[in-house]
């Protein structure tokens, strides 16, 4: 059977029709995938899932990443449920790549929306390919080869465990190749990388600011409006997000697993 892609923007995105990801056959998941590196954000509605058939609906891609701040579900290690603290404690509310801290970041990530707002709470996605392919050849020449340090230090803060992971950091290609589809991406952004290698933080501010407003350009990104029981699954290696936090104290509740990833290369 063939799957039905809806395209959600012109930048990426896409919503795949009349699936149920609990009870996935191998011939779906194949075009899945392909739709997958084609729009780098996909949308399934209406799903229910239980913990258990998300997390097995995740490693259907891959091993599952525990993350080694954030806290999990009771339970399943492999679930972080993302709840609304506050605006001024939002973790997500800025532009990122999902731990890329570490030095093997996560491929994906799956967000699925267990309880929402009446309205408010989208999350923008911001394709990284577009961004990297808009800016001019002689800016492309100038990052080729460069690195950049990326630091958890911020969000360990932020999330009450500033010791135990003061010192976590990574460097990384500002430019990383897509290692299944080979496109290049840009790979900075403004939660997690903190300067250019063998540079000044003085040194690096400019540029990164720089590939950080090119990053989440207008006409790169696609705003994405939950509905409860969506499945939003995006590829880390080639788009960073932005939870929007504009829905006061009401409830948000979404579950996120995700799932290990290569060297950026
Ligand atoms: O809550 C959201 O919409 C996005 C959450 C997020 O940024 C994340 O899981 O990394």
């Amino acid at each position: 059977m063939s799957l039905e892609t809806k395209p959600l923007s012109g930048s990426l995105g896409a919503e795949i029709l009349g699936v149920d990801l609990a009870q996935l056959e191998a011939p779906e998941f194949r075009q899945i995938r392909e739709a997958f590196l084609e729009h780098h954000v996909l949308a399934f509605r209406d799903q229910k899932l239980t913990p258990e058939q998300q997390i097995e609906f995740g490693r259907l891609w891959g091993e599952l990443f525990i993350h080694p701040i954030v806290p999990h579900l009771p339970d399943y290690p492999e679930i972080v449920p993302i709840v609304n603290s506050g605006k001024s404690k939002s973790l997500t509310e800025i532009w990122h790549s999902d731990v890329s801290f570490s030095a093997k970041p996560p491929m994906a990530s799956g967000l699925l929306a267990v309880s929402l707002p009446s309205y408010g709470g989208d999350t923008i996605f911001a394709n990284q390919h577009k961004a990297y392919d808009l800016l001019s050849e002689g800016m492309k020449t100038m990052l080729d080869g460069m690195r950049a340090i990326h630091s958890g230090t911020g969000l360990a803060s932020a999330s009450g465990k500033r010791d135990a992971w003061k010192e976590h950091g990574q460097d990384h290609p500002v430019v990383r190749t897509h290692p299944e589809t080979g496109r290049k991406a840009l790979y900075v952004s403004p939660a997690f990388t903190v300067a250019l290698e063998d540079m000044t933080l003085e040194e690096s501010r400019p540029l990164l600011e720089y590939l950080n407003e090119a990053g989440h350009a207008p006409d790169v990104c696609y705003r994405h409006r939950w509905q409860t029981g969506d499945l939003v699954l995006w590829d880390n290696r080639s788009v960073q997000h932005y939870a929007v936090h504009d829905h006061g104290k009401a409830e948000r509740t979404m579950h996120r697993i995700t799932i290990m990833g290569d060297t950026p290369r």
